[in-house]
């Protein structure tokens, strides 16, 4: 390997071709020869595979055996290795806690994102209980909650976070085990208990609500079943996949359509320890097996990936070699968990010369609708048409003859239809099906308040069905703030920042931004005779907040202006300071 000056690490071999043009055909040749070796793809039905959609991907992993499953920081795995350090964990956990079935007892874990986070994943669900992944960026006093809440009885952390979580752990009287790279103990024919997997809780994920601290969304077996035999069905991922990994695993984003997808038809997933844009580089154009054909990305990550191309390649035949590296060996781009811009994506188009396939989700539902995999059927801008097996409408609050709303346009995967008179009208999002969760943890009421009188979930977005597709247009609350894909509570923002001894009064604003979507910004009054800089707040506000929580503005006014209501008007706030 070789670094070059440009700030990209390719092989020699590579790079060579990059720099001198009258190389670039023979490379041509090879590329055509790799791309019609992935036009006849080979299926994923290896003998074993259960029938039972609800049933966890581990159970399908000793019939993918030696064939690689994961490439991290460490080297690589194969689905056996996986399943055989899995096992291993979940009998130790099972002996912590006295008993061959945890019955969703939770299992927190703390693991860096590379074999260790499968295993105790896998390891949580072989003992029954219900895995919680943490987040290693989270403060103490987050990761606090997340145990306390979920009310974990097992904890188990990777070796490097141990020191991190063990005085949380002890706090809070959890067992910690620390995940260590155990030789497995039993015979080659031992296999996990079967069990009934369909109603079965698998995960809680954390979620930011409008009012509260974050709720723990509880995913079934069966829900994540119906997203990952969705995505896919429609994404049509083979064995001969590979996967490029960069995002966090706490959220579905990362856990179910990055990594549950690939292991369950038993394809590669090439891990990074965390998101960095020259190493993605790298990964794209590396002719190094495994050669990544899969990407997918929050917008963000495709704005700093552009960034990192206008500052290093800025040569217009290493730009010709970067465009057709990716076209030719990449065949799926996907950009989710927040809207992307349309000059966004016709930068990247430009750039790599795929059309990024946008698609929309949500904790709690996984994801609904998306555009189709034909990329000429793509249409920038809009979300794309209903997953198989999710329904939606689009309604407005007025209640209609026999419904507690009125229905502007209701739609599945073969087809939507609208209500006369209601034709492009705007209205709030709501999804219904197999993959909508179970309940928020420990929550009844806020769990019965996320959905309607007729068993809908409200996702609190605003869309509208136009030209055949769906368009999400915003959010209805301007509480909720999406940066840099991640959902922030500007109500929870606030709570803690309120604690701040120098902060009277505080409003916590989501400002636009071509990076991160939305920037959180801290609309601040200070209490008389203090003072406060942006620095200094960071530093206190990495304390108790995550770090993609913490305002990355800071504005300090007299008085916060609130109605007789004593209520912001956000709206407003955001108008005044940024009126362009
Ligand atoms: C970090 N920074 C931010 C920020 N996050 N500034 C503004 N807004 C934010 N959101 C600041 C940091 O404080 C730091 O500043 C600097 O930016 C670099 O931080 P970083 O953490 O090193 O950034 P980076 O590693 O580049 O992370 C960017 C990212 C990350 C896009 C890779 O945010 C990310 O992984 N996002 C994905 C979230 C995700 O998976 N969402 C899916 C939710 S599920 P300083 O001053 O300290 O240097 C969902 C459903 C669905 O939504 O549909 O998928
Ligand atoms: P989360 O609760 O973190 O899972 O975030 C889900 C939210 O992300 C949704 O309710 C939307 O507001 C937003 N979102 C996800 N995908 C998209 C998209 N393609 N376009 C716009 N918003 C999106």
């Amino acid at each position: 390997m070789w670094r070059c000056p440009r700030g990209i690490r390719v092989t020699m071999g590579v790079f060579a071709r990059a720099v001198s043009p009258h190389m670039i055909q023979p490379f041509r040749r090879l590329l055509c020869v790799l791309a019609s070796c992935r036009s006849a793809p080979v299926t994923h039905t290896a003998p074993g595979l259960p029938s039972d959609r609800a049933a966890p991907v581990f159970t399908r992993a000793l019939a993918f055996g030696d064939r690689i499953a994961l490439v991290d920081q460490h080297g690589r795995h194969t689905y056996k290795d996986l399943y055989r350090r899995s096992l291993q964990l979940s009998r130790e956990i099972c002996r912590l806690r006295g008993s061959e079935d945890l019955r969703e007892e939770r299992v927190s874990f703390l693991c860096s994102n590379d074999a260790a986070y499968v295993v105790a994943q896998w390891a949580s669900w072989m003992s029954g209980g219900i895995a919680v992944p943490l987040y290693r960026k989270h403060p103490e006093a987050q990761l606090e909650y997340f145990l306390r809440d979920s009310q974990s009885s097992v904890a188990v952390a990777s070796p490097e976070h141990v020191e991190l979580l063990s005085p949380v752990a002890r706090k809070l009287g959890v067992p910690l085990l620390p995940l260590s790279p155990s030789v497995y103990t039993g015979t080659a024919e031992e296999q996990a208990q079967e069990r009934e997997w369909r109603h079965r809780g698998a995960m809680i994920v954390y979620t930011s609500g409008t009012t509260g601290k974050p709720k723990g969304a509880l995913i079934t077996h069966s829900n994540l079943g119906a997203m990952v035999t969705g995505l896919v069905h429609t994404w049509a991922w083979t064995q001969d996949d590979v996967i490029l990994h960069v995002l966090p695993l706490h959220h579905v984003h990362g856990v179910v359509n990055k990594l549950l997808c690939p292991l369950w038809v038993g394809a590669t997933c090439v891990m990074l320890p965390e998101f960095n844009a020259q190493l993605v580089w790298e990964k794209f154009l590396s002719s190094e097996p495994p050669r990544v054909s899969v990407f997918m990305a929050v917008p963000t990550v495709y704005s700093k990936l552009m960034d990192h191309y206008a500052a290093h390649f800025t040569q217009p035949h290493v730009q010709d070699f970067v465009r057709a590296v990716c076209k030719e060996s990449i065949r799926l781009m996907v950009s989710g968990s927040a809207a992307l811009p349309v000059p966004l994506l016709e930068k990247w188009r430009s750039i790599t010369g795929h059309t990024l396939l946008e698609r929309y989700g949500m904790t709690e539902i996984g994801m609904a609708l998306s555009n189709p995999l034909a990329a000429d059927r793509r249409l920038p801008g809009s979300v794309g048409t209903p997953l198989p097996g999710v329904e939606v409408r689009i309604v407005s609050e007025r209640p209609q003859e026999g419904c507690p709303y009125t229905i502007h346009a209701e739609g599945d995967e073969r087809d939507t239809q609208v209500t006369p008179g209601f034709e492009e009208k705007e209205g709030e999002l709501l999804v219904r099906g197999p993959s909508v969760f179970r309940e928020y943890w420990n929550k009844p009421e806020e769990t019965r308040d996320a959905f309607t009188a007729d068993g809908w979930f409200k996702t609190g977005d605003t869309a509208v069905f136009k030209d055949g597709r769906y368009w999400i247009r915003g959010r209805t609350s301007v509480d909720i703030i999406k940066s840099g894909g991640y959902k922030v509570s500007a109500l929870e923002v606030e709570r803690h920042l309120l604690s701040h001894p120098s902060i009277s009064d505080v409003a916590v604003i989501g400002v636009p931004d071509m990076t991160w979507g939305q920037r959180v910004t801290a609309v601040v009054a200070l209490r008389e005779g203090h003072s406060l800089s942006h620095p200094e707040l960071k530093e206190w506000a990495r304390g108790v907040l995550a770090p993609y929580a913490v305002p990355s503005e800071l504005l300090l006014v007299e008085e916060i202006p609130r109605n007789q209501m004593g209520k912001v008007d956000k709206k407003a706030l955001l108008r005044q300071f940024y009126p362009a």
